[in-house]
């Protein structure tokens, strides 16, 4: 977050409304609560308490949001001005009612504040809630202490470990906030709210005093102990919502201050811990991929209110949903009429699928169906602003595709592929507007993960790709940008990690030990896992050579879906160690001419099939494919489910210890790229400056 030069006289401004004090804080962008927001703070609930005309106090926000929360760029660094703690003591020992009147989000710190504030009143579309779990932390300003005295153990467990905002209706009926204002009218509705206060004169409401809610569940330690494993895969390899749990159990437990110094406590370990230090790095990292330093800052994106997609397989089916969720119109374009239905079919489905779950109405369905165009045959997207073509992965087909798209889309209208791995400058090429052209790189299930690699391409127009970033905001994706290069950024660093696996599992380790270590590293499941999961006869296409994938197809396994694969498999899909494979590898071995040289530790698996992504990226980097290391890893995170509590490759690169990694690589016979053995050498990092 950019300091706009601002001060604490700034940030707070009071002023008196009859018999109340009106503190407005404007630190933008989210009115974090940073040094000049808690001195401002401080000075104006000190100003007020000294007035004895005041009565009582509304605390609102200007801009587009109350306080967003501690400011996150400010942990880890030397305290300045007053500690965020003796401001909210101060401000809940006051003697007059304060009243919170919230707009946008009231989040982490800046919702633990309304909690301290008496009564809180918010506007119909304001979201309130703790989502410090997302930043490895917990609510250290006496959230866990204060929401469980408002909603409950149970319902305090799910809101603080889950950290989803929650909408102020919802959050009216959980008692989270008081009052509802109405839209627009925040600070005419709180000044009422107060003047009633004030003018009914009972006594001050503080959370901290409550016992009604929490009182239930004192002494049933069990209550913990069940919710951990009900969640055991959720919170797998996190440390935070561990912390969480023990802290509620405090608030049930112990008196209030005590409560509060085991959250400190619990706080403390956080703060201090990697995982910690990795999310709140990936917190500005999926914040920074927005930001190309070469694009002027006055391009104008284009206006996209049409789209076009050609394909309506498994990704253009997907991809379509997208733009459907945010309600643009897709012409949807398939060669024949069958494959038009059955992909239409998939979308409904899906759609359907989340009406049953309750997630939206059948009404929602059907306005979203509505927005499909479906059409035979490209001469359907001469209107288009946006075209994506999601077709087969071959350069032929795509040229010839983008050959006949270029004579049938409207000047102007962006030409995007969705290509994976292949040539973009070579898809332009093949038409007469390369500065149109460029790549929109969906991850499969497209309308499910949320990253969007953006592929510049050597001709592609800064307004085409300032058009792209903002339409990635627009769908609710995180984008990443990438120079044209085969694989782009994140299936290009990962794909060294399912070599290793292929060549380390003829080396003595079995497929099983493989795809432990790594999802013990923290990944969903390991490349023998996934790559039957793909299936075997998916992953091999297109190679002419003799690979252990394709010697398991030719056995007729070709993964879950038929046969078996690197596992058997049961009726239900459960694995169990396939003798069949184990052959299949052996063979292989020894046609290779490869040793068994037993087994290996976890550790050094993960290593063996780790370093070498690391070590690509950092090719990637000095190649100037991504723009910085929190990009790549941005992409391993969100493309390929890498723990995020590592902080991706990159960041994971620089924990280890770079000399480390360097020494690693050279002991497996990988020569490591000269940018990670610069920066080992000098002592550098790729993400910590
Ligand atoms: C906490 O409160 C701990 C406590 O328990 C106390 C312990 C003692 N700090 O997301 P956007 C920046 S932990 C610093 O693009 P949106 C952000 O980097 C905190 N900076 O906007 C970006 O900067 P830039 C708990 C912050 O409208 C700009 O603001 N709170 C912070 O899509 C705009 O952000 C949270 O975890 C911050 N807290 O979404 C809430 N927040 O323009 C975190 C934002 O330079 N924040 N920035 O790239 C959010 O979830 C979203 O930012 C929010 C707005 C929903 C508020």
């Amino acid at each position: 977050m950019t300091d706009s030069g601002a001060t604490s006289q700034s940030v707070g401004t009071t002023q008196v409304v009859g018999n109340l004090g009106v503190l407005t804080i404007d630190y933008p962008p989210v009115n974090a609560l940073s040094v000049h927001t808690r001195i401002a703070l401080d000075s104006g609930f000190r100003q007020f308490a000294a007035d004895p005309q005041v009565k009582a106090i509304v605390l609102i926000c200007a801009g587009r949001t109350f306080i967003a929360g501690a400011d996150i760029s400010e942990f880890g660094k030397a305290l300045e001005g007053p500690n965020l703690q003796d401001v909210f003591d101060s401000i809940e020992g006051g003697t007059k009612p304060v009243i919170a009147a919230i707009h946008g989000t009231a989040l982490g710190g800046g919702y633990e504040l309304a909690l301290i504030c008496h009564h809180r009143i918010a506007v119909p579309s304001a979201k309130v809630g703790l989502p410090e779990v997302a930043l490895g932390l917990l609510p250290g300003a006496g959230g866990t202490q204060r929401l469980p005295r408002i909603v409950g153990v149970p319902a305090a467990l799910d809101l603080i470990t889950g950290g989803a905002p929650v909408p102020a209706p919802k959050a009216l009926e959980l008692g989270m906030i008081d009052a509802l204002a109405d839209e627009g009218k925040l600070r005419e509705d709180a000044i009422a709210f107060a003047g009633r206060i004030v003018s009914e004169g009972g006594p001050l409401l503080r959370v901290r005093d409550r016992q009604d809610k929490v009182e239930p569940y004192r002494g049933k330690s069990e209550i913990y102990a069940e919710y951990l494993k009900k969640n055991a895969r959720a919170f797998r390899g996190f440390k935070a919502p561990f912390n969480i749990v023990k802290a509620i159990e405090a608030a049930a437990e112990l008196p209030f201050e005590q409560g509060m110094e085991r959250e400190r406590e619990l706080f403390g370990e956080l703060i201090a811990s990697t995982e910690s230090a990795a999310q709140r790095y990936y917190f500005f990292a999926e914040r920074e991929g927005a930001k190309v330093p070469d694009l002027p800052r006055d391009v104008q994106a284009l206006p996209i209110r049409s789209v076009g997609v050609i394909g309506a397989g498994t990704m253009g089916g997907g991809i379509t949903m997208n733009f459907l969720n945010a309600g643009l119109p897709v012409t949807l374009v398939e060669m024949n009429q069958a494959a038009l239905d059955r992909g239409l079919g998939v979308i409904r489905r899906n759609y359907e699928a989340s009406a049953a779950k309750g997630r939206m109405t059948s009404e929602r369905v059907e306005q979203r169906m509505a927005l499909i165009t479906p059409a035979l045959g490209l001469e359907a997207l001469a209107t288009a602003d946006l075209v994506i073509e999601a077709v087969f992965e071959e350069i032929g087909v795509k040229q010839d595709i983008f050959a006949k798209l270029d004579g049938i889309a409207k000047p102007g209208a962006i030409l995007a592929s969705n290509t994976s791995f292949l040539d973009l400058d070579a898809i332009a090429a093949a038409t007469t507007r390369p500065e149109s052209v460029i790549g929109l790189h969906f991850f499969s299930p497209a309308n499910v993960m949320r990253l969007l690699e953006i592929v510049r391409g050597a001709k592609t127009a800064d307004a085409v790709l300032a058009t792209a970033l903002k339409l990635a905001k627009t769908i609710a994706k995180v984008p990443v940008v990438s120079r044209v290069g085969h694989g782009f950024i994140a299936n290009r660093v990962m794909s060294p990690r399912s070599q290793q696996a292929m060549e380390l599992v003829l080396q003595g380790p079995t497929p099983q030990d493989i795809d432990r270590a790594l999802y013990d590293y923290g990944f969903a499941m390991g490349p023998f896992a996934m790559a039957d999961l793909v299936g075997l006869d998916v992953i091999g296409r297109g190679s002419n050579e003799r690979t252990l994938s394709g010697d398991l197809v030719k056995l007729g396994r070709l993964g879950q879906k038929q046969g078996g694969g690197f596992y058997d498999y049961d009726e239900k899909r459960q694995p169990s160690p396939s003798p069949v494979a184990a052959q299949v590898i052996a063979d292989f071995a020894a046609a290779r001419g490869v040793a068994n040289t037993g087994p290996v530790s976890a550790e050094a698996i993960v290593a063996r099939l780790l370093y070498p992504v690391v070590n690509e990226g950092a090719k990637v980097l000095e190649e100037g494919i991504a723009i910085r290391a929190s990009d790549i890893d941005v992409a391993c995170i969100l493309g390929y489910n890498w723990p995020v509590y590592t902080g991706g490759p990159m960041f994971w690169a620089d924990t280890v210890g770079l000399t480390r990694v360097v020494d690693g690589l050279r002991a497996m016979g990988i020569e490591p790229a000269a940018l990670l053995v610069e920066k080992a050498a000098s002592g550098g990092s790729f993400t910590r400056n």
